[in-house]
């Protein structure tokens, strides 16, 4: 259902594309940073745009804000420019030594009103589209929970996933190093602030939920490839979701300011094909610690029509 509204999301988005791209061409803003200097799963140098989005919902996001936003802004931005810069020019005591005594324009008053609401309400529509589809939670193909410590995470793969849960923890440079040494990887393997000990694996093409929640203070699931971001709280289960298209690494942060290690609790994301996941999961299982009360998937609640 969810993925049907995707759909016409991603119609509409096509629509209004071609007839912005001559606007946004025209800027030479709109999408260009994220297209040429974004990083996939991670950031990269001198980079301006959003990271490269690897969900469908990340990639209309990307379009609300390069396609929608950036331009309106822009366009606000040169207009009070120009009106400034006129003022400036036009009012000064020495061109205008006898000036105006004039307080109101009924007229202006309401133009400067409507017209603001008119562009917010412009922009409510897919606003507000792309919220629901963020929110509205598909069936999931598979659910895991995330939960936030001081500062580390700890994922969970309930029983009808296989039952275990692990730690994901920062490497540090010296473990960085170490596992470049012993051939695990290149260095580009390992980003620093970025490389965990323990990745957390999902299949390609679906479906997956996570729960969110913290186990001492407040801390936030965050992946900006799949443009999600979920408060941990504490004694609350926040629900987040993706379905991520493209194989490959997807590094996220904690997004709450939790303390000191705060910027040194990262996690990673692998997407895999479904035989790699498979491969994944049979030695996960043995790996990990087992969890005989793991939690339980929530109720999938149908969106309101
Ligand atoms: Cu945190």
């Amino acid at each position: 259902m969810a993925m049907k509204r995707l759909g016409n999301s991603e119609r509409n988005a096509g629509g209004l594309r071609a007839r912005l791209s001559a606007v946004t061409g025209l800027l030479g803003l709109a999408g260009l940073p994220s297209v040429a200097l974004a990083g996939m799963g991670q950031p990269s140098p001198w980079q301006i745009g959003l990271q490269t989005p690897a969900t469908p919902i990340a990639e209309n996001t990307q379009w609300f804000h390069n396609a929608i936003l950036l331009p309106i802004i822009t366009v606000i931005s040169l207009f009070v420019l120009i009106l400034i810069v006129m003022v400036v020019a036009k009012f000064k005591a020495s061109k205008n030594p006898v000036p105006s005594k004039t307080t109101h324009h009924a007229g202006l008053e309401v133009a400067w009103t409507l017209i603001p609401v008119l562009i917010l309400v412009a922009i409510a529509v897919p606003s507000f589209r792309l919220l629901r589809d963020q929110v509205t939670i598909p069936k999931a193909d598979l659910t895991i929970k995330a939960t936030g410590y001081a500062w580390y995470w700890k994922f969970a793969y309930p029983q009808d996933a296989g039952g275990f849960e692990f730690e994901v923890r920062m490497l540090s440079d010296e473990e960085r190093a170490a596992a470049v040494k012993a051939g695990k990887g290149k260095d580009a393997d390992f980003p620093r602030l970025l490389a965990v000990d323990n990745e957390v694996v999902v299949p390609v093409n679906k479906t997956v939920a996570v729960q969110v929640t913290a186990g001492d203070v407040l801390h936030a699931f965050a992946v900006p490839s799949f443009a999600v971001k979920a408060d941990a709280v504490p004694g609350r289960l926040n629900q987040t979701w993706f379905r991520a298209t493209t194989e490959g690494v997807f590094y996220g942060q904690c997004s709450e300011l939790c303390g000191k290690d705060h910027a040194f609790m990262p996690l990673a994301i692998r997407v895999v094909s479904q035989e790699k996941y498979d491969a994944w999961l049979a030695d996960a299982k043995k790996k990990y610690a087992r969890i005989e009360n793991a939690p339980v998937q929530t109720a999938q609640t149908e969106p309101a029509r």
